[in-house]
């Protein structure tokens, strides 16, 4: 018997059948962590694919032949997967260095604790991927005008429109230093703009937003909201004496009021009420595909490092 493509989770396992007639097999694993399973496989069967398994775990895999009440000798294979880089991953780029390349919703764990995990969405493709994104909108499906409470815990679907939540942004800013990349898309027009520094404050400095230089296409409109607290129709920390959550049906960080409106009403060109990014199409048109992600300014060494290896 041997074991064959053996990877974090799964391996093959081959072996060649008795001479004598056989009724079935019964094939037991026992991994290094004590989980042991038994299986019963048909007379025919000349490999099994052992799935959900632990990664860097030792298998003792025990097969014997079955015939009616009798059991043949048991023969025996070792191997052990091959290791997940990080076991409880705290970002996409940490997933994506487990070898996870599709984009799509993936648990990640705040401080890579494993009573902390949140269900992100990861961009595994845009200029190199790694990246989390923590807004989108692309379908006007879900209503982003909403109360504080709403914006600190997140809301929406992951696959879909959604918005991580403030909360989980300052956490997982807290435990690492991010940069900031903002994807907009019209038709067959896309910009894009980065800030190589992207820092959300604690729950008392209301989410305060602090960023770094912009590099990009799309124009350096966020740079206006540099160290703005958050403001929500019920929690305005503007400076403009309106309360602009309310006036322009979003929530952000507002100042007197924004350059940038991505938690805009989806589709409403009026004036600075639809989702704006004032330096590429200004404040009269609604910008239908817009996502915010982050990931580690370390990236690329991290992601040198992987190709390396
Ligand atoms: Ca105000």
């Amino acid at each position: 018997m041997a074991a064959s493509n053996i990877q974090t989770d799964s391996a093959v396992l081959t072996w060649t059948p008795p001479r004598a007639a056989i009724t079935g097999y019964i094939l037991t694993f026992e991994a290094s962590d004590g989980d042991v399973r038994e299986l019963n496989l048909e007379p025919s069967a000349t490999l099994h694919s052992l799935s959900d398994l632990r990664s860097s775990t030792e298998y003792t895999i025990r097969l014997q032949a079955v015939f009616e009440d009798k059991r043949s000798k048991r023969i025996s294979t070792v191997f052990t997967t091959v290791g997940m880089r990080y076991r409880n991953p705290k970002d996409c780029s940490e997933a994506l260095m487990n070898g996870e390349t599709s984009s799509g919703p993936y648990s990640i764990y705040i401080s890579g604790d494993e009573k902390q995990p949140v269900r992100v969405y990861c961009d595994m493709t845009t200029d190199g991927g790694g990246w989390m994104v923590f807004l989108r909108r692309h379908n006007g499906k879900v209503d982003f005008y909403r109360n504080w409470r709403n914006y600190s815990a997140g809301f929406g679907d992951a696959n879909d429109e959604f918005w991580l939540g403030l909360l989980n942004l300052h956490k997982i800013t807290t435990a690492g230093q991010y940069e900031l990349r903002v994807d907009l898309r019209d038709g067959q027009e896309s910009v894009f703009a980065v800030y190589d520094k992207f820092y959300i404050a604690d729950p008392r400095s209301r989410y305060k937003i602090q960023i770094g230089a912009y590099s990009g296409t799309a124009g350096d409109s966020l740079s206006y909201h540099q160290n703005r607290p958050f403001s929500t129709h019920d929690n305005d920390n503007d400076i403009a004496v309106t309360n602009c959550a309310l006036s322009y049906k979003g929530a952000f960080w507002y100042k007197n009021c924004h350059r940038v409106n991505l938690m805009g009403k989806y589709g409403d060109s009026s004036h600075s009420k639809g989702i704006n990014w004032f330096h590429w199409k200004g404040h009269e048109h609604s910008i239908p595909f817009a996502e915010m992600k982050i990931r580690p300014v370390n990236f690329r060494n991290l992601e040198g490092r992987r190709k390396r290896s």
